[in-house]
């Protein structure tokens, strides 16, 4: 089946719904017999990006290196779902550069603070509030929100599917899949 590779890069808060979405993205396309790769922390941070934390330095090579493996599986002809905070504008700008532009489709999962702190299933703001945890994004550490993503998700006005649809959506229009 057709598909153009490209990186569908998901930026936002902790519990915004990144990965959730994501991950029903993925399942979407490969029912749709796509050949994707889904980067995230569990099998980015834990392997690869062992040696990283979360200082601002950090964040950046974090990044970096999350770009150019992008690339990589674009350039194997897949389509690669990211689902990072990347928090700063000038290294999601590197990746789009690096990967793309007409490859790069960035999409800004939309939830507000308030929302994810209230949800907190593990519990991280209230230790970031305490602080227990140091530099946690949106609290003490800086998310710079996308001034022009390809997909703008509100998940506080839609739900998990609709999320899925428009962003689909987005592929099918565009020529991706
Ligand atoms: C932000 C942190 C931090 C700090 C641990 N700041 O809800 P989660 O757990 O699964 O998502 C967060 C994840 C963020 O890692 P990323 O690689 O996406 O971050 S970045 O793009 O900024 O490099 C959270 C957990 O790691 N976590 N400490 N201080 N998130």
């Amino acid at each position: 089946l057709n598909q153009k590779p490209c990186v569908l890069w998901f930026t936002g808060l902790s519990g915004s719904g990144k990965s959730t979405i994501a991950n029903a993205v993925e399942r979407k396309l490969f029912n749709k017999s796509r050949k994707t790769y889904l980067l995230d922390g569990d099998n980015v941070r834990h392997g690869l990006n062992k040696d990283l934390g979360f200082l601002e330095s950090d964040r950046i090579e974090n990044i970096r290196r999350i770009g150019e493996v992008s690339k990589l599986f674009v350039d194997a002809g897949l389509i690669v779902l990211t689902a990072f905070i990347s928090p700063f504008k000038s290294d999601r700008q590197i990746a789009k550069s690096l990967v793309g532009y007409d490859e790069f489709i960035e999409i800004f999962i939309d939830t507000p603070l308030e929302i994810c702190e209230e949800r907190d299933s593990k519990g991280f703001y209230k230790k970031a509030r305490s602080g227990a945890i140091k530099n946690f994004t949106g609290i003490d550490s800086p998310y710079e929100k996308p001034e022009n993503p390809q997909i703008h998700i509100k998940t506080a006005k839609n739900t998990v599917e609709e999320c899925v649809d428009i962003i689909i959506n987005h592929l099918i229009k565009f020529g991706y899949i």
